[in-house]
């Protein structure tokens, strides 16, 4: 069961200047193994642009170009944050290694105007909302408890409890179809939280309610050391049609079907049709956290296997089939991931430590007592320690 296509876009002359290069297929698409679920592609690993009966994509090379930006800037940035996770800087962080285009594609598929809610992974969608990627390490370095304001750019804090936040966003949905609006909300979860009650409850409510959210799990195949297989016997995204609204599932590692299901399934949303479930089929390239060790519970071939599909690789595949980028342009990029690592490494360094008492702000809006009472006793606590200074003097 697939989602409605988006209406069919006027066809553009393709011009001579590499600037207007249109994303127009050369080949027909086909289901990549006969004995597994359909999945939208629009681009092969290999860097072939293909054509999907219900899905259509019309870019500009500016545009393409965009997306690989986006891409390895996003990926840039989240190596630059691992390396600093192993050198003391923070304590923890949690790689989008091979999800670029899953949160990408989607990502760019969104309105100013729409609201998303994400886990903890989704650096990439952050990007394209317009939040710094210094913003995002606070957390991790373990000095604030989230690090941006959600209402600045339509993206909401972090959500470590799996599965939380697609309530959330249908009741945020819930919200915006009663103020009449025609903005849209994206939940984002993983393939373990397809698990969780939370997700089955929110696909409920919004099915009955028919709110306007679009349910995106990028099924990156593990769940720590679970894999899919132990979340589900039937494909992930067919899960939808027992809520009573489609799903489809999409190669996560293909950039442009990721934008295409994406608008496809806000349009729909945006229309009053209620939630769609997006399954973006893809693969965690690295470990769960800093703290985990795959090779504990993972195939090298696995991964391998995956290695193959590299979701940066296929677009500059393509960018460079097309002459849509030359030489200077992945030249000026490199220089501009450089310069994006160190003006995070230099940002992270230079975060201030918060006041330990601070743990006590923002607790509750208005106060209360037990908590009152927890911050005088840590404030006693911290005060000895003054008292033994002064003493040792
Ligand atoms: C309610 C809850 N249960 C358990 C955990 C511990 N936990 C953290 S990440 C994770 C796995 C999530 O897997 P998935 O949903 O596939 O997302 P991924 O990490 O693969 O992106 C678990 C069980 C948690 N954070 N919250
Ligand atoms: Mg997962």
């Amino acid at each position: 069961m697939t989602v409605e296509s988006t209406a069919a876009r006027k066809p553009r002359r393709s011009s001579k200047r590499t600037s207007a290069v249109k994303t127009t297929a050369k080949t027909s698409a086909k289901t990549p193994q006969s004995s597994e679920p359909e999945l939208v592609q629009l681009l092969t690993p290999e860097g072939e642009r293909v054509e999907h009966p219900d899905y259509s994509i019309d870019l500009t090379a500016d545009e393409l170009r965009g997306l690989y930006r986006d891409m390895v800037l996003t990926r840039r940035f989240d190596a630059e944050a691992t390396a600093l996770q192993r050198q003391g800087e923070l304590g923890l962080w949690a790689s989008l290694l091979g999800q670029e285009a899953a949160q990408i594609g989607s990502g760019r598929a969104l309105r100013d105007d729409d609201y998303v809610f994400p886990t903890y992974r989704e650096h990439g969608v952050a990007w394209c909302r317009g939040v710094d990627p210094t913003n995002l390490l606070g957390m991790f370095r373990g000095v604030n408890h989230g690090g941006w304001d959600p209402n600045s750019n339509n993206f909401h804090l972090y959500t470590i409890v799996i599965g939380s936040q697609t309530l959330h966003a249908t009741g945020y949905a819930m919200g915006v179809a009663k103020d009449g609006a025609d903005s849209a909300v994206i939940a984002y979860f993983g393939d373990g939280a397809s698990s969780q009650g939370d997700v089955a409850e929110s696909f409920t409510f919004s099915a009955v309610y028919n709110a306007p959210v679009v349910f995106f799990c990028q099924n990156n195949q593990w769940a720590i050391s679970e894999p899919t297989e132990k979340q589900t016997r039937v494909p992930l995204y067919q899960r939808a049609q027992g809520f009573g609204f489609p799903g489809v599932r999409v190669d996560g590692n293909d950039v442009l079907a990721c934008l295409a299901v994406t608008k496809s399934a806000l349009e729909r949303a945006r229309r009053g049709e209620g939630p769609t479930l997006v399954e973006a089929f893809t693969y965690r390239m690295g470990a769960h956290t800093t703290s985990d060790d795959p090779t504990k519970y993972r195939a090298d071939e696995e991964r391998a296997s995956w290695e193959a599909k590299d979701p940066i690789l296929r677009l500059r595949a393509y960018l460079e089939k097309e002459g849509a980028a030359d030489e200077a342009f992945f030249t000026a990029l490199d220089e501009e991931s450089e310069a994006l690592g160190k003006r995070v490494r230099e940002a992270v360094r230079a975060m201030p430590d918060p006041d330990p008492i601070a743990i006590f702000d923002n607790v509750y809006a208005d106060g209360n007592p037990l908590v009152d009472e927890e911050r005088a006793q840590f404030a006693a606590y911290q005060a000895s320690f003054a008292d033994t200074a002064e003493e040792s003097k």
